[in-house]
């Protein structure tokens, strides 16, 4: 029973408290069984073994986690078709009022709004078991130490991790990100040592390594991009067969560009010279199925609040065997085992690496999203965001003097679309789309090397999720039409 022994890893639980705890995780499960929509999500992992075709160019629709048109189309047009205006009935914020029209949220790249179950179960948590975990040997701390496993637990499932040892609560994917390159990077990083990035990374795949980069004298190497916002997969090749590689951290999904990146494939290579794999999924497990297992990465980043879930909690998944090598990163409070004066010894993963209170309100909060994107399944979710992309770049493509950036084929990306229409700058852009109640986000999107290949200073991005509906992508194109006829474009 693997629970039993997270629980019991605790130094400061006591025999009668493990027991206790155990009991209380049963009956807790036994309980949320029996509550409808609380049922343990099913996988989502999808099951069709796409054929390879690294190296060379890679047919977008051979990327692993991303379901060909007709499977798309089957799930949309199949039994149970994706029922959009149900599910928006479960976001309250979607019935505001924004100067005098509802809000068309568009930027749920940057963050996703709540639906009621989310901030429900928050609140239950503080009204009703509020508590702190692993310690008390009373009732209400057996119950919040309970759920805060059962979201680990489920955290697990979602990305098929082997254990939810494997499984890491952090602040975001920023945290999860620097925990890798300060625990594992300063353990296993050298004098001349080379670091592999993509040209698309958020500054939060940047900067962290820059930081090890230069307190190890190691290089950083950028793999490029095609004009359509695809990896030059010869520029990795060339990299990784340069020798003294000793880590590859890439994006799954641009937040930019929307591009899907064959990371499988690069996993493959890496792995064929001794190199681990990070993946940045901050803009991929929200948004489609991703199985670590299949993926096969040795550490996965992301975000609680970009998939439904609250802010300040996301998630460090890495294989047992790194997370076993790997010191601590922080100190502290119930990550030790035994405390002296001169030295400490630490608790097995995930403990050793989660110091001091953690968020268990997060944490607790994500488990709940979990369950609600489960119960949507991620392919669904998958092919109602790639409707919305095809149906936003139709319309949008329509309109006088745009670009828009990355993948020309929407059927291939992630809802995400980066545009600029003549020389609107796109804060302008993003001022008057709200006027018309429209969210969306400008700027250079934390991707300022990523604008520097584009040769823009910034881009205003649409993103899409589970909420949005056609009507929003109409009003977002009238909208920017409207910028279009006010700048004479
Ligand atoms: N990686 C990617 C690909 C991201 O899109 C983001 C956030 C992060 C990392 C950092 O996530 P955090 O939760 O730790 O902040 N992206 C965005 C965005 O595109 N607009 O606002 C935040």
């Amino acid at each position: 029973m693997l629970r039993r022994r997270w629980v019991g890893a605790s130094s400061s639980t006591s025999p009668k408290a493990t027991s206790h705890a155990v009991a209380a995780i049963a009956s807790y499960r036994k309980a949320r069984n029996r509550l409808p929509g609380l049922a343990v999500p099913k996988s989502t992992t999808p099951t069709t073994k796409l054929p390879l075709t690294f190296p060379g160019q890679l047919a977008q629709s051979t990327v692993r986690g991303y379901a060909t048109q007709k499977q798309a189309t089957a799930y949309i047009h199949g039994k149970e078709p994706y029922d959009v205006e149900k599910v928006r009935h479960d976001f309250p914020i979607l019935k505001r009022i924004i100067n005098g029209k509802p809000l068309a949220y568009l930027d749920s790249a940057a963050t996703t709004q709540k639906p009621r179950d989310v901030i429900d179960e928050l609140t239950r948590f503080y009204n009703e078991y509020n508590a702190n975990v692993h310690r008390g040997v009373y009732k209400i701390s057996e119950e919040a130490t309970a759920a805060y496993e059962e979201a680990r637990a489920k955290i697990a499932r979602l990305i098929n991790a082997s254990s939810p040892s494997e499984i890491i609560f952090v602040r975001g994917t920023t945290e999860a990100i620097n925990l890798v390159a300060q625990s594992w990077g300063r353990t296993n990083i050298g004098l001349g040592d080379g670091i592999i990035l993509t040209e698309m990374e958020h500054h939060s795949n940047i900067v962290p390594w820059q930081l090890l980069a230069k307190e190890r004298g190691a290089h950083l190497k950028y793999v490029g991009l095609t004009d359509d916002g695809h990896l030059i997969h010869d520029d990795f090749r060339l990299h990784l067969e340069s020798g003294g590689i000793k880590l590859v951290t890439m994006t799954h999904v641009s937040n930019v560009l929307g591009t899907i990146n064959p990371v499988r494939e690069y996993v493959r290579e890496a792995h064929k010279q001794g190199c681990p794999v990070l993946v940045d999924a901050a803009q991929s497990v929200p948004h489609i199925p991703v199985d670590v297992r299949d993926l096969d990465c040795d550490f996965l980043a992301f975000s609680g609040h970009k998939m439904c879930g609250p802010t300040g909690i996301g998630v460090l998944f890495a294989k047992k065997t790194q997370l076993e090598e790997m010191p601590p990163y922080h100190g502290g409070g119930e990550m030790i085992r035994e405390v002296h004066l001169y030295e400490s010894t630490w608790k097995d993963s995930p403990y050793k690496f989660e110091a001091g209170t953690t968020n268990i309100a997060g944490a607790i909060g994500l488990g709940k999203a979990v369950d609600y994107v489960s119960e949507l399944g991620l392919r669904n979710i998958q092919g109602h965001e790639r409707e919305l992309t095809e149906y936003a770049h139709d319309r949008l493509g329509k309109v006088k003097g745009i670009r828009i950036y990355g993948p020309e084929n929407p059927g291939t990306k992630a809802g995400v679309i980066s545009f600029n229409l003549g020389d609107v700058h796109a804060h302008d852009m993003a001022t008057l789309l709200d006027e018309d109640g429209i969210a969306v986000r400008s700027g250079h999107h934390c991707a300022q090397p990523l604008m520097e290949r584009l040769g823009v200073s910034s881009t205003t991005r649409a993103s899409v999720y589970v909420y949005n509906n056609e009507e929003e992508i109409d009003r977002l194109a009238e909208s920017v039409k409207r910028a279009g006829r006010i700048f004479k474009i």
